[in-house]
């Protein structure tokens, strides 16, 4: 009887543990979904590619501190014209916006930090050597419109220098 209780037991145990190996190797095709993952974010860096130069731009900024666009391309050796719109109703004092294209290498935020303060120059610092170019500050309504020539290629930062805006209202300008 002893020998049957332990065939048994064994075969119950064999059952168990060749069940374990089957949920290992369910769990295989989950680390192979793992290593598929950085395949599928590779696209979120060549979205630039779909963005079209244009050196005409339409930009609009609107009471929730947001730009229309984060990536604004351009072609190299050209004019660019860049149309800049407060889509909303708050006052500049409150809400205001600007445009204002960083120097490579510039920090946003230390940038951002000096500008605060530069209230009574439209928050552009009046000895900076920082900004490439830069628009007037609106309010809600208002439209501005700056035409300079394309910087080298390469990418550039862009802000708005309105006292707490550039964590939010920053983007990338590129020259190709
Ligand atoms: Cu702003």
């Amino acid at each position: 009887m002893k020998t049957f209780k332990l065939s048994v037991l064994f075969i119950f145990l064999f059952t168990i543990i060749s069940c374990g190996g089957k949920g290992e190797k369910k769990q295989a095709p989950n680390n192979n979904k793992r290593t598929e993952t950085p395949k599928e974010i590779k696209p979120k860096v060549d979205l630039y590619s779909d963005i079209e130069a244009s050196n005409d731009i339409d930009l609009s900024s609107n009471d929730a501190m947001k730009f229309s666009k984060e990536i604004l391309k351009v072609e190299g050796g050209k004019k660019v014209k860049i149309t800049f719109k407060h889509t909303g109703k708050m006052d500049k004092k409150v809400m205001g916006h600007n445009f204002v294209l960083l120097k490579k290498g510039v920090s946003m935020s230390s940038f951002g930090n000096k500008a605060a303060s530069a209230s009574s120059n439209e928050y552009i610092p009046e000895d900076t050597e920082d900004v490439i170019v830069h628009t007037k500050l609106i309010g809600g309504g208002e439209v501005t419109t700056i035409e300079f020539d394309a910087p080298a290629a390469g990418t550039y930062r862009f802000i708005c220098s309105f006292p707490g805006h550039y964590a939010v209202m920053n983007g990338k300008f590129i020259v190709i």
